[in-house]
C-alpha cells in the first residue's frame, strides 16, 4: 500500500525519475530502477525507473533550446516565476517536509525546516533578480567608459547529497534561474522521492504561471549518467554536494574540461567553549549540533574544545542531555522525536566501525556507541572523550552523531587544534569574553568558512554564503554575492571620443 505521505503528494508505488520538458516524465524503463527505502524500517517505500542515455541527450537538447529563451528573459520577470515556486512551496511545505523525514530520516521539524529553507532561497532569490550588479570603472584613457555586466552560464548541473534532499537544489537552481540559466538535476539515489516532489511542485507552478520549463532532473542507477554529466562540455558549471572523495573526482574531471565546478564536500567542525561561556546556550547548541539530522549534516558539531577548568562540568551536563535526546530517537515523521535513523545500513556500520576505531585508538565512550535493536538504521549518539585531534578516527568526517570532546589550556591551542584538520566548513566558539570572540574571527583565528560566536556549527540561514575552505571544495552557495559563479562576468569598453588612445599609453603610430 502506498504511504500516505506519498499520496499526499500524488506520488505512486511507480515513478519516473526524468523530467523531460514540456510538462512529459519518461515512461521508459530499462536503466534499472533506484529503490527508495526508508531508514525508520527498511521498507521499500517506491521505485524509479532510472534514466536512459538517450533520455539525458535530450533533456540536455532541450535545456540548451530553454536556454536560448531563458537568458533574453528579464531577471525580473525571472525573479517572478521563482516567486511563484516559493509560493507553491510554502503550500507544500507540510506534505514536503514529512516526505524528506520519511524518506531521509530526518526529524519531522528538520524536515519543514528543510523546505522553509527552500522558500527563503526562493524569496532572496526574488530580490537578487533585481539586484545582478555589476560594478563601473573609471577608465584610463579620455572619452572611455568601462563597466562589467554579468551574464548567464548557460547549464548548472547540480548533483546533491541525501542528507539535504530538496534544499540543497533550490540554493542552486532557484539562484541558476533568475541569473538565466537552466538546471539539470542530479539528486542521491537515496533520495529520489523528495528530488520528484519537488520538481513537480515547482514545475507545476511555473506552467500555471506561463513560464516555460527551467528545471530539469534525471536519475542514475549507477555512476555512468553521472560520470557522463560532469564530463559534459555543454554544462559549464557543475555544483556537487557530497563527499571529498568523490568531490575530488568530480573537480578534476570538470577541471579537465575547462568547466567550472562549485564544491561543497565534508566537514569536521569544531566548537570551542571557553571558561566564559553561557552554558545555557553552548549545551543545547553543542547538542543539536552534534545530534541533530542523527549527525548527517555536513555542519555537524563532530569535535568540541573545552577550557580545562569546566571540562568536567560540561562533559556532565552533555552526557544528561544525551539521556534526554535518548528518550526521543524514532520514527522521524513523528514531530515529538529529536532524532531519526541514520540513512542507511551502510552509514550504521560506518557508525560502529568508527566506534571500534575510537576505542581502538584509545578512546572512551561515555554515552551511546552502539546500533539500537529495532528495525532500521537506529542508533544512539555517542560522545567519545580520550583521543587527541590528531587521531585518525577525530581526523576522519563519520556521517554519524559522534562527538569527539577534548580539553585545552590556551585559546590560542584551541584555534590551532580547531583548525587542525583536513576540512574548513564551520565553527563556533561559545563565550562572553569579547576579546576571545574577536579574536577567533580574526585572519589568525578561524580558518573555516563559517566562524560562529555564541550559536553552533550547523542550521546556516541562506542570506549569508554557505561552504568552506581546504578539503570542503571552496565553493559558495546560498546567500551574499554567491549568484556570481551561476554567472559569467564580462568587463565592456566603450571609446565614445574621435580618437584611438592605447591602454598603458603605447603608442602604435601608422
Ligand atoms: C549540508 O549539510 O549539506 O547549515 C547543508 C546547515 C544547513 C545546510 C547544511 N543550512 O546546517
Amino acid at each position: 500500500m502506498t504511504h500516505s505521505v506519498l499520496t499526499a503528494l500524488g506520488l505512486t508505488e511507480l515513478e519516473s525519475g526524468t523530467y523531460l520538458g514540456g510538462g512529459e516524465w519518461s515512461t521508459t524503463g530499462g536503466a534499472g530502477l533506484v529503490e527508495s527505502v526508508s531508514p525508520t524500517d527498511g521498507q521499500v517505500l517506491a521505485r524509479v525507473n532510472a534514466t536512459t542515455q538517450a533520455e539525458y541527450e535530450t533533456i540536455v537538447e532541450r535545456a540548451q533550446a530553454a536556454f536560448k529563451v531563458w537568458r533574453q528573459t528579464p531577471a525580473p520577470r525571472r525573479g517572478e516565476a521563482i516567486r511563484l515556486c516559493a509560493d507553491a512551496l510554502r503550500t507544500h511545505k507540510d506534505a514536503l517536509g514529512s516526505l524528506v523525514a520519511l524518506e531521509m530520516g530526518k526529524s519531522k521539524p528538520e524536515g519543514d525546516g528543510e523546505v522553509q529553507e527552500m522558500i527563503d532561497i526562493g524569496e532572496f532569490a526574488v530580490g537578487l533578480s533585481r539586484q545582478l550588479y555589476g560594478l563601473t570603472m573609471h577608465s584610463e584613457r579620455p572619452g572611455h567608459r568601462m563597466y562589467e555586466q554579468w551574464h548567464p552560464i548557460g547549464l548548472v548541473g547540480i548533483i546533491s547529497a541525501f542528507n539535504f534532499p530538496v534544499a540543497v537544489w533550490a540554493w542552486n537552481s532557484f539562484v541558476a534561474a533568475v541569473c538565466g540559466d537552466i538546471s539539470i538535476w542530479k539528486p542521491s539515489p537515496k533520495t529520489p522521492l523528495s528530488a520528484i516532489a519537488s520538481m513537480k511542485i515547482c514545475n507545476e507552478a511555473l506552467k500555471a504561471g506561463g513560464f516555460p520549463d527551467i528545471f530539469f532532473l534525471f536519475n542514475d542507477a549507477g555512476n555512468e549518467l553521472a560520470q557522463r554529466f560532469v564530463d559534459d562540455k555543454r554544462v559549464p558549471l557543475i555544483s556537487f554536494t557530497g563527499s571529498t572523495k568523490v568531490g575530488r573526482h568530480v573537480g578534476e574531471c570538470v577541471a579537465r574540461r575547462m568547466g567550472r565546478s562549485l564544491l561543497e564536500l565534508g566537514g569536521n567542525n569544531a566548537i570551542i567553549v571557553d571558561p566564559s561561556a553561557d552554558l545555557n546556550l553552548a549545551i543545547p547548541a553543542i547538542v543539536f549540533g552534534a545530534v541533530g539530522t542523527a549527525g548527517q549534516r555536513c555542519t555537524t558539531t563532530r569535535r568540541l574544545f573545552v577550557h580545562e577548568s569546566i571540562y568536567d562540568e560540561v562533559l556532565g551536563k552533555l552526557k544528561t542531555a544525551y539521556k534526554q535526546v535518548e528518550g526521543k530517537i524514532g520514527d522521524p515523521t513523528d514531530a515529538a522525536n529529536l532524532m531519526g535513523p541514520l540513512n542507511s545500513q551502510d552509514a550504521v556500520k560506518g557508525y560502529l566501525d568508527a566506534i571500534a576505531r575510537a576505542k581502538a585508538q584509545g578512546g572512551t565512550i561515555e554515552t551511546g556507541g552502539e546500533a539500537i535493536d529495532r528495525p532500521g538504521n537506529f542508533v544512539l549518539p555517542a560522545i567519545v572523550t580520550g583521543l587527541t585531534n590528531d587521531a585518525e578516527v577525530v581526523q576522519t568526517e563519520t556521517f554519524a552523531p559522534i562527538l569527539y570532546v577534548m580539553k585545552y589550556s590556551t585559546l590560542e591551542e584551541a584555534i590551532e587544534l580547531q583548525n587542525a584538520v583536513p576540512q574548513g566548513l564551520s565553527s563556533s566558539i561559545f563565550t562572553t569574553n569579547l576579546k576571545n570572540a574577536e579574536q577567533f574571527l580574526t585572519a589568525w583565528g578561524s580558518d573555516c568558512g563559517i566562524a560562529n560566536v555564541n550559536i553552533g556549527t550547523s542550521g546556516a540561514e541562506i542570506g549569508g554564503a554557505f561552504g568552506g575552505e581546504k578539503e570542503t571544495g571552496g565553493g559558495r552557495e546560498s546567500g551574499s554575492d554567491a549568484w556570481k559563479a551561476y554567472m559569467r562576468r564580462q568587463t565592456n569598453t566603450i571609446n565614445y571620443s574621435d580618437s584611438m588612445p592605447l591602454a598603458q599609453g603605447i603608442k602604435f603610430d601608422l
